[in-house]
């Protein structure tokens, strides 16, 4: 039986449903089989995992630790408490709210508490590494609000402060969003702070993809100057999937009531339960090691496919991920088919927009490549560069069926020498 057969879980899923079992399983392979490169994903650990399967999953808790809405809630309790006062810790804020069910849903409920409908924000172009919980046109953040957008540079490819500083003061937001999905460069958080004060606005700032090397010091963090900062849990920070805000203490009884009963229902409770116990891994000092080496990675991987003559928007990257730009190499190749190769060699990535992007969303000019999950497994320096040759082979052949056959064999064998834990 080969390392990763030895891995897959047995289940009560197989006795009671044996065809939602096989796609379980298929899903299990497919995560053993590839290496993951989705810069906001991540494998989580077993004891997460377990955390989200328990029995929590039962329970109904409307309402905060103390105060619910229906009986039965020491539990509940016990473990929203432990959460948050293990995320206050990792992130020294004033107040925590672990009940979103998602970033998105972190990013509404500031909107909804910080601003009145038709108010402006500025916040980052979604086509220049935005989020669509920013201000799409379609989001509820661009149905209800004035949305104005900064982008970075032209030519560093890197946020401009005295732009958006500019910008700021000629469009006087009431709330400045700071953070990206897709921007690889340290955030000057404080920058955004002092533009914010300076034109009488809040600033919210989303640390989604960066929270677990904030978290361990490896990037600054908003929490010192920011009035709201808010996260998903199961990217960097290797959670469950889910969302939390951070917030000054005069911010927090509002804060509370956007979530419920504002925008939600009943916690996640099963989700909370796996928030704290990720939250009780990254306390841990090995937390920070393995940061750090999501980072050392990151930096070998944009390095080599550097060299391998690839452009990397910006030059390189700081955080945990870096932007192909796919043009100067290869003209006629689009995002759409880079991803779609890849994941035929089993190595996945995700198109994305690079700035001043002229292909369609669903086509993009970039690639968006991510070392958490790949780090997590094991992969380390070395193999970073062995996946940039594999990814430049890819890419060069054009798709071509014997390179894409050959490097998922390759692939293969790595992933069977890292089993995910
Ligand atoms: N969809 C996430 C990402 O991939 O960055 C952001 O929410």
């Amino acid at each position: 039986m080969s390392t990763i057969e030895h891995s897959l879980q047995s289940s009560a899923i197989a006795e009671a449903d044996p065809r939602v079992w096989e796609i379980v399983r298929a899903e299990e392979r497919r995560q053993q089989q590839t290496i993951e490169l989705i810069a906001s994903e991540n494998h989580v650990s077993r004891a997460v995992l377990e955390a989200v399967g328990s029995v929590f999953t039962n329970k109904y808790a409307e309402g905060y630790p103390g105060k619910r809405y229906y009986g039965g809630c020491a539990n509940m309790d016990a473990v929203e408490e432990l959460a948050r006062q293990r995320a206050k810790q990792l992130f020294g804020c004033d107040h925590v709210n672990v009940q979103p069910h998602s970033g998105s849903q972190a990013n509404a409920a500031v909107l909804l508490a910080a601003l009145q409908p038709g108010d402006t924000v500025l916040s980052l172009d979604l086509a220049h590494g935005g989020h669509l919980s920013h201000g799409l046109k379609v989001n509820i953040s661009g149905l209800l609000y004035h949305i104005v957008s900064y982008g970075v540079d032209r030519k560093t490819e890197q946020l401009d402060m005295s732009e958006i500083r500019r910008l700021a003061r000629e469009h006087r937001p009431k709330l400045i969003i700071s953070g990206a999905s897709a921007y690889p460069r340290t955030i000057d958080f404080d920058a955004f702070s002092e533009i914010a004060a300076e034109v009488g606005a809040e600033h919210m700032a989303d640390i989604a993809h960066i929270a677990g090397l904030v978290a361990t010091g490896l990037h600054p963090s908003p929490v010192p100057t920011a009035s709201f900062v808010t996260t998903t849990t199961h990217k960097t920070l290797r959670g469950p999937r889910g969302g939390m805000i951070l917030c000054k203490e005069a911010w927090a009884k509002k804060i509370d009531s956007r979530i419920f009963p504002g925008t939600q229902g009943g916690p996640l409770m099963h989700v909370i339960v796996g928030k704290a116990v990720a939250f009780g891994e990254a306390l841990d000092a090995g937390f920070k090691r393995y940061q750090q080496r999501i980072l050392d990675n990151a930096r070998a991987l944009a390095e080599a496919l550097r060299r391998a003559g690839n452009r990397i928007v910006s030059g390189g990257t700081d955080t945990h991920l870096m932007l192909v730009d796919l043009r100067p190499s290869y003209p006629n190749v689009s995002g759409r088919d880079a991803e779609g190769w890849l994941e035929q060699a089993c190595i996945i990535t995700n198109k994305n927009m690079i700035p001043f992007d002229e292909r369609k969303p669903t086509e993009t000019s970039g690639l968006r490549i991510g070392t958490p999950a790949a780090t997590t497994r094991g992969l380390g320096v070395a193999e970073m560069k062995t996946t940039a040759g594999w990814i430049d082979d890819v890419l060069r052949s054009g798709g071509d069926a014997a390179v894409i056959e050959r490097v998922r064999g390759d692939v293969h064998s790595l992933c069977e020498q890292f089993p995910i834990p």
